[in-house]
Parts: structure tokens; C-alpha cells; sequence
């Protein structure tokens, strides 16, 4: 290799020091989803020359209408998952209920439980989507699991990372041990380690957010926006900007890369539900990595990654990114408690 040779994903998985606590089983099971993500990224950049944008003319348990690449991207990992000895079980955003990995290879001890293609509207329109993945350990083998076994807090996750289908595909992934960025290398279909311990800036002046729900927002929430949006004429003393995607993965990059405050809060519109983001496959896995980039991830009221889940898609507000603008919302967010 190379001196000064940016290393392999594979390598920084089996031989860096971050990893070798976690051990080859779970680094091989990594590297089993980034295989899988090397044929999204070849799909999704084919763009509608893969046939595959529109509708596939169904619906996920969410009430949402499946593009054509949410369900051939669900079918990838589900392959590469299945053909592998270090699974147990699987959960998606695209499937009801969780799956069993049977297979005669061997008898895994790893759930993962993905969104195979977050952002899918943005496909059409041949915006950035990707996938994000949650990995747990397995309580059970294969035989005995079920959709229980699935519903563990975010600080049991053993690693999770996300792939961003941008103009270029890049893994971004978290062990516990810090938070490392790797570039797929299309000429020789390697993830390369392009961006080593990224840390999120406790400041930012940055906030990503769909104004449209602004009406929806609780107090709190439309205060530090609106506060925000004052600028330095108002009670923040600077300006801030605007970035706003409509897909998580490339809002979460972005403030992970710069640094910023991304939120999805909950909504009056529909006051049952919790928020609009899932707290297995988006909210939780988002949250290791923030966290482990030195930022926080709330509710607004508490950290994500402590919520006992009772539901595999179970939605949960959020309000993620560098850390002193999310505890700024969660003083707000006290302040407006009615005194216990
Ligand atoms: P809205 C994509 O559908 C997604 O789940 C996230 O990737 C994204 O952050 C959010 O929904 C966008 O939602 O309501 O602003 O279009």
C-alpha cells in the first residue's frame, strides 16, 4: 500500500485500532451492507436509465407510496444480508414485520434494521437519497426471534451509518469509537477513507427545517425558528441560514460536514403521531452518529437513543446537530412545561 494511500473500508474495519474491540463478526456484517449499497448506488445513478423511477404502485405500512427503488433497494440488502453468516434478523422501514435470517451458513448474531431508501421522493427529481442502518445484537437465534426482540433502545446499537446516493456515494459509519466518512471508488468499487473522526461544531448558524410546518409546530419550536430567522437584528445577534433537502441523509451529512441543527418536531396536524421520522431506522442510527461526532439528538424533551421503543415503526421527534443549539431547544422546550 501506498504511503499517505487513503486505506479501504475493509482494512479500517479488521485492522484499525477504532474496531478491533468490536471484532471481525460484526466488522465482516458491515462490510456485507456496504457491498450491498455498491449496487444501490450503481441503480440510483443510473437514474431512470434502470427503469426504475415511479411508483411501484403499493404501499408501506407507513401509508406511504413505494417508489420502484425503495423496493429493489429493500430486495439488495435483503440479499446480501440473507447470504451471510453474520446476521439473525432484519427489520425495514419497506417490510411490516421483522425477518428471520435462516441459512445453512451459519447462525449470525447481528439484527440490522435499515431504511433501504430514505428520501426516495427526491429520486424523480434526481435528487440526493441513501440508506440508513441500525445495527443490534440479537437476543435469540434465528428460529426464536420476533418482532420484540427488535424494539431496543438506540445506546444498544453496536454501529450504524448511513450511504449518501449523492454526486458521489459515501458511507459515513460509527462502532462507538468516533465517527469516519469513506468515498466509494467507482473505478475499483472500494470505499476509501476520506474523512476520518468528523466532529460536529457545538455552534452553528445553520438550520435545516420544512418551513411549510411551521403552523403545526409547538411554542417552543416556532420560537427558536423564529429567532433564527430574526437574525442579528433579533435575540440570536447573528444571521443564520436555511438548508433544507426533504432527505435526511443529506441534511444530516451536510451538518455532520459543516455543522448545523436539523429538525422534524412533532405536528398538531396529527397530534397521535409522535413526529414524522421512525425511531428504529432513522432517528436512532442518526443519533449514534451525531452523538459519537460530539453533537446531541432529542426530542426536545429527552435523548433519543434512551426512548424504550414499543413499536418497530415507531415515529419520534427530532431535534439533532450541533450541540449547544439542541440544548438551546430543549430550554425552551423546559421553560414551556406547565410547573409540575
Ligand atoms: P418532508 C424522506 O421522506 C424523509 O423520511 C426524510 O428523509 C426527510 O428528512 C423527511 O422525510 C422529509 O419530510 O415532510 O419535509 O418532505
Amino acid at each position: 500500500m501506498t504511503t499517505g494511500a487513503p486505506i479501504g473500508l475493509k482494512r479500517f474495519l479488521l485492522d484499525d485500532s477504532h474496531t478491533q474491540s468490536i471484532g471481525s463478526g460484526l466488522a465482516s456484517a458491515i462490510d456485507d451492507l456496504a457491498q450491498a449499497s455498491r449496487k444501490i448506488a450503481h441503480l440510483v445513478g443510473r437514474g431512470s436509465l434502470a427503469g426504475m423511477h415511479g411508483s411501484a404502485g403499493s404501499e408501506n405500512i407507513q401509508g406511504e407510496t413505494q417508489k420502484k427503488l425503495d423496493i429493489v433497494s429493500n430486495d439488495v440488502l435483503l440479499e446480501a444480508t440473507t447470504w451471510s453468516e453474520h446476521w439473525s434478523g432484519l427489520a425495514s422501514e419497506e417490510m411490516d414485520n421483522a425477518v428471520a435470517i435462516r441459512n445453512t451458513i451459519g447462525q449470525g448474531g447481528w439484527l440490522c434494521v435499515f431504511d433501504p431508501l430514505d428520501g426516495s421522493s427526491n429520486i424523480d427529481i434526481n435528487g440526493s437519497v441513501g440508506t440508513i442502518f441500525s445495527i443490534l445484537p440479537s437476543p435469540k437465534k434465528a428460529d426464536e426471534l420476533t418482532d420484540a426482540d427488535f424494539l431496543q433502545p438506540g445506546t444498544n446499537q453496536a454501529a450504524a451509518g448511513f450511504m449518501l446516493y449523492g454526486p458521489a456515494t459515501v458511507l459515513v459509519l460509527t462502532t462507538g469509537d468516533g465517527v469516519n466518512a469513506f468515498t466509494l471508488d467507482t473505478g475499483t468499487g472500494e470505499y476509501l477513507l476520506t474523512a476520518p473522526d468528523l466532529i460536529v461544531p457545538g455552534d452553528t448558524r445553520e438550520f435545516a427545517v420544512n418551513m411549510s410546518n411551521r403552523r403545526y409546530w409547538s411554542a417552543p419550536i416556532q420560537r427558536y425558528i423564529d429567532e433564527c430567522i430574526a437574525g442579528r437584528s433579533g435575540p440570536r445577534g447573528f444571521d443564520f441560514s436555511m438548508r433544507y433537502a426533504g432527505s435526511m441523509v443529506a441534511d444530516l451529512y451536510r451538518l455532520l460536514i459543516n455543522s448545523g441543527i436539523f429538525l422534524y418536531p412533532w405536528e398538531s396536524r396529527d397530534p397521535d403521531r409522535a413526529g414524522k421520522l421512525r425511531l428504529l431506522y432513522e432517528a436512532n442510527p442518526m443519533s449514534f452518529i451525531v452523538e459519537q461526532a460530539g453533537g446531541a439528538a432529542s426530542t426536545g424533551t429527552q435523548r433519543i437513543m434512551d426512548i424504550q421503543p414499543n413499536n418497530l415503526h415507531q415515529r419520534c421527534p427530532v431535534i439533532i446537530g450541533s450541540k449547544n443549539e439542541v440544548e438551546r431547544v430543549e430550554r425552551l422546550c423546559a421553560e414551556a412545561e406547565p410547573a409540575s
